[in-house]
C-alpha cells in the first residue's frame, strides 16, 4: 500500500490508512480507504476492471468532470465542495500497479458522513436538492464531451435479454423467493422500454447525468446535517435525467434500505418522496418541463425493477459483478427491489400527482 500511495503524495511520516466503509460507508463495485498523511488527506480507490473494462475512459470522464466543476463558483448559499481527480506524482490521471490494477485518488472532504439510509424529512430534502444542484451543474457539459464508459448501463430492454440468457442457461431449484423474483419480471418488464421510446421519439434527451445517485453517495456536513457533495462519479456520463431522478427516490424512499433485514417492511415512502421531489425541483430550476415531470413515476418504477433485475441476474450466474458477502445477497438484494417496484406501483396516482406542478 504505501508504494501506491507513494505514487500520490511525498511520504513524510507512515500514512494512516482506512478502509472507507468506517468513515463514508460501503459501495458494491469499487475498493475505497482514506489516507492521512502527514496533514494531507485524500481518497484511495482501485476501480473494478471487471466492472470497468476500460478504465482509462472513466478516468478521462473524471478529469474532464473536474475541470469542470473547478470552474464553477458556489453560489448555492451553502457549503458545496466537489470530489476531484488528483493527478499522481508523474502527471498521470492514475497509477497501473504491476498486476494491472488501476488506482487513482479523490479529494477528501472533511467534516462529512454519509447516511446509507434516510432518515429524516430533512435529509430528504437535502438529497433531492444535492442532485438537482448537481444536475444544474451539469447542465453546461455536454454530454458529447464525455465517454460512455459502460454501455448500456441504464438500458432496461438489454438488462432484460440478458436476464433472459442467464435463465435459460440456469439450473432453476423449486423455492419460493426465485418463484416470486419471476413472477415480477414477467408482470413488471410489461412497459419496460418506455424511457428509451421516449428517447427515439425525442421526448426526452440525452445529456451528462450522475448514473448512481443513491443515498449514500451524498456527503452531509456532519455539523449541519446539509448537503455538501455528490460522489462516485464513475458512472457520470450520457444518459437520462429520468435514470437519475429515478435512482435516487428508489434509494431514499425505501427506508429499510437495500438489505431490509425484514422484507415485510419494504416499501416505497411517501412522505421522503415528497421531500426528494421537493429539493430537486427547488435545486433543478427550470431544468425539468412538464412532460419530463410526467415521467418521474415510470422513472422510480423501472430502476428499482431494473436494479431487482440486475441483482437476481447476477445472482443466477453466480455473483460476479456486485461484491457479496454470502452467496444468497444478491437474491436477497433483488426480493428488496421487487417489493420495492410493487409498493411504487401501489402508489402510482400519489407520485403522479405530486410529480406535477
Ligand atoms: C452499485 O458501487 P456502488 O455501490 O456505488 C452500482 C449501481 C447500483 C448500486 C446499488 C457501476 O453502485 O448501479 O445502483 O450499486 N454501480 C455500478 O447499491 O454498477
Ligand atoms: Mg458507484
Amino acid at each position: 500500500m504505501q508504494e501506491i500511495i507513494a505514487q500520490f503524495c511525498e511520504i513524510s511520516s507512515l500514512p494512516v490508512v482506512e478502509p472507507v466503509v468506517t468513515v463514508l460507508g460501503s459501495g458494491n463495485i469499487n475498493d475505497t480507504w482514506l489516507v492521512r498523511t502527514g496533514g494531507f488527506s485524500f481518497v484511495l480507490q482501485r476501480l473494478n476492471r471487471q466492472v470497468f473494462p476500460r478504465p482509462q475512459l472513466v478516468m478521462a470522464n473524471l478529469a474532464t468532470l473536474s475541470s469542470h466543476l473547478e470552474a464553477k463558483v458556489n453560489t448555492s448559499g451553502q457549503r458545496w465542495e466537489n470530489s476531484i481527480l488528483l493527478s499522481t506524482r508523474a502527471g498521470t490521471l492514475f497509477h497501473a500497479d504491476s498486476q494491472g490494477d488501476i488506482w487513482r485518488a479523490v479529494t477528501y472532504i472533511d467534516r462529512t458522513t454519509t447516511h446509507q439510509t434516510i432518515a429524516t424529512a430533512a435529509q430528504a430534502r437535502q438529497v433531492g436538492w444535492a442532485l438537482g444542484h448537481f444536475h444544474l451543474l451539469l447542465a453546461d457539459l455536454p454530454a458529447r464531451n464525455l465517454h460512455e464508459t459502460l454501455p448500456g448501463f441504464h438500458l432496461l430492454p438489454s438488462y432484460l435479454d440478458h436476464f433472459d440468457r442467464v435463465r435459460s442457461g440456469a439450473a432453476m431449484r423449486s423455492d419460493p423467493d426465485l418463484r416470486f423474483c419471476l413472477d415480477c419480471i414477467t408482470a413488471s418488464r410489461v412497459g419496460a422500454d418506455l424511457l428509451e421510446r421516449a428517447r427515439y421519439q425525442g421526448r426526452t434527451k440525452v445529456q451528462t447525468i450522475h448514473g448512481d445517485p443513491k443515498a449514500g453517495n451524498v456527503l452531509f456536513d456532519v455539523t449541519s446535517d446539509l448537503a455538501v457533495s455528490l460522489i462516485d462519479l464513475d458512472t457520470v456520463g450520457p444518459g437520462l435525467i429520468h435514470y437519475d431522478i429515478g435512482d435516487c427516490l428508489r434509494s431514499c424512499c425505501n427506508l429499510s434500505g437495500e438489505v431490509a433485514a425484514d422484507l415485510s417492511q419494504v416499501s416505497f415512502d411517501m412522505d421522503m418522496c415528497r421531500e426528494v421531489l421537493a429539493g430537486y425541483f427547488s435545486g433543478a430550476g427550470n431544468l425539468l418541463s412538464d412532460a419530463d415531470r410526467g415521467m418521474i413515476f415510470q422513472a422510480v418504477r423501472l430502476i428499482a425493477f431494473e436494479l431487482g433485475l440486475r441483482f437476481f441476474t447476477d445472482y443466477l450466474a453466480g455473483n460476479r459483478y456486485f461484491k457479496v458477502l454470502h452467496p444468497e445477497e444478491n437474491l436477497h438484494r433483488a426480493l428488496v427491489q421487487f417489493r420495492l417496484v410493487q409498493s411504487i406501483e401501489r402508489q402510482k396516482e400519489v407520485i403522479e400527482k405530486i410529480s406535477l406542478k
